[in-house]
């Protein structure tokens, strides 16, 4: 007898691709997954590993019920037993120490997860907690704050119209590898293809000659950390050459007098060598980017996680701005969502000030209400009034992916509650006295919510649930609800997360200006989907509760399983830009301020040997080395160096080599190649799954080493507080004896 093969079309949730993916099921076993073809955005895109979601699903090391551990020992045990063990440790601290002993770290993660992105801002207020860490501050805290800034709003920033455009210039990103990171594409490398083809032009700004540099017209190798330099050599060319040409943003600037005057300082022959380029290749790019038709300047990772990484984040936009690039068919603009996510996921109050204070242990900038990652590890291991004594982590695993990564290890396992909402027993969870499973993705619907905030295309895809959860489930919104309202002292017994979920969506409607008693009635659903309904009806295309009675609603979503497309944005700046001013400002005074801390490092002689970081295609930062399919092939964990300085070092090809900063020392193998600029060492990040605890069989394998162990979490880009980990002055030894604890 044979049984009926099924077939589902979903979007992977896994990174800002959105491929459109056809699962293929067979008695509750996957079967394959593969491109959907039909899938009106991605129409046949997918990477590795988008084919692995079923393997994701089906891992036997992904948690299935919640998990108590009782010292060393961890044992399953029932939804309630789990809450009622929470209450006990989250209420212990709050007796002990007050509301200022807690902590959240927040991952990268809750932004692909159906009910936890809509619901971790809830989390945030119910629990009362001020020490919030995320992966925001190794990551895009720079280009939060410059858009906050220049625009007013944190997530308005600026997205490249890559099908239009004539000229891309790409510095601290690799698409190859990431697939474009705010920036959602059906195909970026396409994209960057096509662009050729009709005559345009790819220039890359990297220290690495990467899979997208080698793709690209031309690849610019620049030192680390010094790109803001080099844009501030751009805009006194502009200035100098009189090629600034604002087009209709004249008239819609503050500030555009001052920086002519910041940029004086800095013509190309000055910062040539600091940068590591000829100030010809300079001028040169300058002139392309203001001759071009059209121009995208886009900057990413490397832009954000250095030294300089507001200066950066802003200057690439103040060079769009000059040429006339923002805000323009084939510039960079602003997306027209769906269903928009700001009145879903409370960000940041638009009218608190950036820089909330400072921390309590080195006073580092506590920026737009997120506390330095790199601060995490001595907040919690620095005794003292306001020391963290209990956690709750959401989908992060800080103890590789933050810096100072190997002091976090040793901090996570002092604490007097932790707490974790994860799916795997990895290196940050076996820290937890708790874990509580989320479901996998496979058993979660799926809207993205943040790819179509940086995505030109308006449109939507709505991905059913595949498989039911283990009975008595316990979903992942409702976790976070019923862990915000412990950790904001209620007891576990007397929580009603149908009361909290109404009062949440009831104030949501407030704030869109809907009544709730009509969007209650009208939506019949609860939790994440009547979240994800009213946005929908509330957005540009929605049906506004009867108001537009063709307008969408998250029902005609459920009936287009190839998802629905709705055209380019019609986002201006006009209706964008939300300053006091109601002007863009092109020279926030935050932001000015760091530039001496710029010419101060220009004065300073060039480290002999800098560390960057990379991702790599079939990885996910992390978590998703547990795949066994992904994880074939030659080792990934390598120390990428050039040939001159192997030679000069010692140092051999595939042979281990020990690395050492001032935060520690890892070994890892060398890979020679002539792709890096010399005094350039590169790493992936997101490796050393070799600690002991974890449970993740196909991982530990393949342990590779922890580079954030060589990442000193006291270096900072100022004025955001981001951490840096690219531009890490390293020392390199050839064959070292192998010590335990390297990793
Ligand atoms: N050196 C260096 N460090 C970096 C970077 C770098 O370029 N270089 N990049 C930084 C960047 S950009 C980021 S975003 C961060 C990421 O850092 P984090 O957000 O801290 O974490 P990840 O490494 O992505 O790990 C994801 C965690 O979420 C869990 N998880 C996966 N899927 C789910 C799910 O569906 N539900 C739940 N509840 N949990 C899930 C995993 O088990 C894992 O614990 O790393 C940063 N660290
Ligand atoms: N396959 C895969 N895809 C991913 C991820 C993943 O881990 N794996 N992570 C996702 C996440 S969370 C994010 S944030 C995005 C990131 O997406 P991208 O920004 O595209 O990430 P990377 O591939 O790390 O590219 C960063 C580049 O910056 C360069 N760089 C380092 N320092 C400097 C510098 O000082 N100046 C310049 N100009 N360049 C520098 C590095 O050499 C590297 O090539 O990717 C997302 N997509
Ligand atoms: S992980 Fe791969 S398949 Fe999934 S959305 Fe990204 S590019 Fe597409
Ligand atoms: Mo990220």
């Amino acid at each position: 007898m044979t049984t009926a093969i099924q077939t589902q079309r979903r979007t992977c949730p896994i990174c800002e691709g959105m491929c459109g993916v056809i699962v293929a099921t067979e008695e509750g076993r996957v079967q394959s997954v593969r491109p959907d073809h039909d899938n009106v955005w991605s129409r046949g895109h997918i990477c590795p590993k988008g084919t692995t979601l079923g393997d994701l699903h089906h891992d036997p090391d992904r948690l299935r019920s919640p998990m108590i551990r009782d010292r060393d020992e961890w044992r399953e045990a029932t939804w309630d037993e789990a809450f009622e063990r929470c209450e006990t440790l989250i209420h212990g601290v709050l007796e002990r120490h007050g509301h200022g002993a807690m902590a959240a770290y927040l991952g990268n993660m809750i932004a692909k997860c159906f009910g936890l992105t809509r619901y971790v801002g809830e989390f945030l207020r119910l629990a009362r907690i001020g020490n919030i860490y995320s992966s925001s501050t190794v990551d895009q805290q720079p280009k939060n704050l410059s858009c906050q800034l220049m625009y007013g709003d944190m997530w308005k920033i600026p997205v490249p119209d890559l099908d239009n455009t004539q000229l891309f210039v790409l510095f601290g990103g690799n698409p190859a590898s990431s697939k474009g990171s705010i920036f959602a594409h059906r195909n970026v490398m396409k994209g960057l293809a096509d662009l050729r083809r009709r005559g345009g032009r790819v220039i890359v700004v990297d220290p690495v000659e990467t899979g997208t540099a080698q793709k690209a017209d031309q690849w610019l190798g620049i030192r680390p950390g010094t790109d803001a330099a080099l844009l501030l050599a751009s805009v006194h060319t502009l200035f100098a050459e009189q090629l600034v040409n604002l087009r209709h943003l004249d008239g819609r600037l503050n500030g555009l007098e001052q920086v002519r005057e910041l940029a004086v300082d800095f013509p190309p022959e000055k910062v040539a060598e600091f940068c590591g380029l000829s100030a010809t290749a300079i001028r040169t790019l300058t002139r392309e980017i203001a001759a071009a038709p059209s121009a995208v300047i886009y900057g990413r990772i490397g832009l954000c996680t250095q030294e300089f990484g507001t200066l950066s984040s802003w200057l690439i936009d103040v060079v769009a701005i000059l040429t006339g690039n923002l805000d323009r068919e084939g510039g960079t603009r602003w997306s027209t969502e769906t269903a928009p996510h700001l009145l879903l996921t409370p960000p940041f109050p638009s009218d608190a000030p950036v820089l909330l204070g400072k921390t309590r242990v080195s006073g580092a900038p506590i920026v737009l209400g997120q506390m330095p990652a790199g601060c995490f590890a001595e907040e919690i291991d620095t005794p003292g009034e306001g020391q963290i004594r209990g956690l709750v982590t959401v989908a992060a695993n800080p103890a590789l992916s933050a810096p100072s990564a190997g002091r976090i290890e040793k901090a996570l396992a002092d604490l007097e509650c932790m707490i974790s909402v994860d799916v795997y027993l990895n290196e940050t969870t076996r820290h937890a006295h708790v874990i509580l499973p989320t479901a996998s993705v496979l058993e979660q619907p799926h809207w993205d919510v943040w790819a179509w905030v940086f995505c030109l295309t308006s449109g939507g895809h709505y991905s059913p649930q595949l498989f039911p959860p283990p009975p008595g489930w316990v979903e992942d919104w409702e976790v976070i609800l019923r862990l915000g309202a412990l950790c904001g002292g209620a007891k576990n017994s007397d929580i009603d997360i149908a009361t909290l979920d109404d009062e949440y969506f009831a104030s949501l409607c407030r704030h869109v200006g809907i009544d709730p008693p009509i969007a209650t009635s009208a939506l019949p659903l609860r939790g994440p989907e009547r979240i994800l309904d009213l946005a929908i009806r509330i957005g540009p295309y929605g049906d506004r509760f009867g108001e537009n009675p063709d307008g969408l609603t998250l029902a005609t979503f459920k009936a287009a399983p190839q998802g629905i497309e709705l055209g380019a944005t019609t986002a201006t700046v006009d209706t964008v830009v939300k300053t006091p001013s109601g002007k863009i400002e092109l020279a926030p005074q935050h932001i000015v301020d760091d530039l001496p801390r710029l010419k101060a490092a220009m004065g300073r002689p060039p480290p002999e040997m800098v560390l960057v970081s990379r991702r790599q295609l079939s990885s996910m930062n992390s978590w998703m080395h547990n795949v066994d399919g992904l994880m074939r092939g030659r080792h990934r964990c390598t120390l990428l160096i050039h040939p001159d300085d192997a030679a000069r070092l010692g140092i051999a090809d595939n042979e281990p080599v020990s690395v050492a900063s001032s935060e520690g020392r890892i070994t890892v193998p060398a890979e020679i190649t002539p792709h890096i600029v010399p005094g350039v060492v590169s790493l992936p990040h997101g490796w050393g799954h070799d600690t002991e605890g974890a449970s993740m069989r196909v991982a530990s394998r393949h342990a590779g080493a922890n580079s954030n162990r060589l990442s000193p979490g006291s270096l900072m880009d100022a004025p955001s507080g981001n951490a840096v980990v690219n531009g890490i002055v390293v020392t390199l030894s050839p064959r070292p004896e192998h010590r335990p604890g390297d990793s």
